[in-house]
């Protein structure tokens, strides 16, 4: 079946069959269907979805039955749904009656938080009990695609310190219930701007030509999204896990990914994995509600101070604002990169050449003021 309309099955949201939707493209789609893996020596996942009060119920199901049924059971280890303080009733009810009947094949674990945690810390809480190798971050409105685990999982045993993302597809919902699901394209890389906007973009000509052989190869990205990633847990936790000082939602993907990198890894977007997002109005108003902007600021503040180096006079330059923002105590998270600048060598200025040249230094460089011989201030051509 090829993109476009797609009437669910059932109004509880239960995806229906769609076969396999890797790729986007035929070639790739063909490619990616065509490889075989070793699931038997393959790592157990732990799969964390947390959800929260506005969530519905029939979504939160559309992602429980898409995993249930298109992750190989060898791999699954277990469900770990975090009700981030919703007390609905359908929330609680129907999703526990869910989980000892229809889904009683599989382990799910229901943790419960009294206080309103947000995206990072509800992750953290569920990724701390996981007892899988790998863990896998999932959204509570979103539907697996055949065979997604696997690619995953594979980058990750080709190198332990991987972060293994699944591209996203798009799924709308009508008023009728009606959903559309639309193919995300398999070549773009996740970036980030000096002022800590993100988002994708198409891979650059080099990269390009290098896939040309193989268009399901790996995509060497600098960014990650929050969710839709899988890592060997013990790594994870190596380098830092999520900073639990982070307020609400807002940079830990951010975080993440420099922290992977500077740590000896690589964030990888995989072409062969995919999974539909389910696209909502709410995440704008997010980012319109100021109360959330200073959330979000002082989570920006956090990781500039500890990751940017002496490149966060770039970040500020775009940021001034939050020169004044207060970030508390950062010196557990400069522990970790003091420990990893030891292991592995990686600065800022090592990710800014050899992961992310494109990011560029404003106005050129020449406005480098910190190569130890210049203290001229910084000239910016914008
Ligand atoms: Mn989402």
């Amino acid at each position: 079946m090829g993109t476009g309309h797609h009437r669910t099955v059932s109004a509880a949201g239960i995806p229906g069959s769609r076969g396999t939707k890797c790729c986007g493209v035929e070639s790739c789609r063909f490619r990616c269907r065509a490889k075989k893996y070793n699931v038997d020596a393959m790592p157990k996942t732990s799969i964390i979805i947390p959800f929260i009060e506005s969530e519905e119920l029939s979504h939160l199901l559309r992602t429980l039955h898409s995993v249930i049924q298109r992750t190989p059971v060898k791999l699954l280890e277990e469900i770990i749904l975090i009700n981030d303080n919703s007390h609905r009733e359908d929330h609680e009810m129907i999703l526990q009656n869910y989980i000892t009947t229809i889904f009683n094949e599989t382990s799910i674990r229901l943790l419960f938080s009294h206080d309103s945690l947000g995206a990072p810390r509800a992750r953290l809480s569920g990724l701390k009990l996981a007892r899988g190798e790998v863990i896998v971050t999932m959204d509570s409105h979103m539907e697996v695609q055949e065979g997604w685990l696997e690619p995953l999982l594979d980058a990750i045993q080709q190198d332990p310190r991987t972060l293994a993302s699944g591209y996203l597809d798009w799924m709308q919902k009508d008023e009728n219930d009606s959903w559309t699901y639309k193919h995300g394209p398999s070549t773009w890389k996740t970036y980030f701007e000096w002022n800590f906007d993100f988002g994708f973009q198409d891979s650059n000509k080099e990269d390009i030509e290098a896939r040309q052989n193989d268009v399901t190869a790996p995509v060497v990205s600098p960014m990650c999204i929050g969710s839709n990633w899988a890592m060997r847990k013990d790594v994870f936790e190596e380098i830092g896990a999520f900073d639990e000082h982070m307020k609400a939602w807002g940079g830990e993907n951010i975080d993440l990914a420099l922290r992977v990198w500077r740590c000896g890894g690589r964030v990888l977007s995989i072409p062969c994995s995919h999974a539909g997002h389910l696209e909502r109005r709410g995440h704008r108003e997010y980012r319109n509600n100021p109360e959330w902007i200073s959330l979000m600021e002082y989570n920006y503040k956090r990781i500039a101070e500890v990751w940017l180096d002496e490149y966060k006079e770039y970040f500020y330059y775009y940021r001034p604002e939050l020169l004044a923002v207060d970030a508390g105590d950062l010196s557990f998270r400069r522990a970790i990169k003091e420990k990893c600048s030891q292991k592995y060598d990686r600065d800022f200025s090592w990710f800014l050449k050899e992961v992310y040249p494109e990011l560029g230094i404003p106005g050129g460089e020449d406005n480098l003021a910190w190569d130890g011989v210049s203290t001229k201030s910084f000239l910016f051509a914008l």
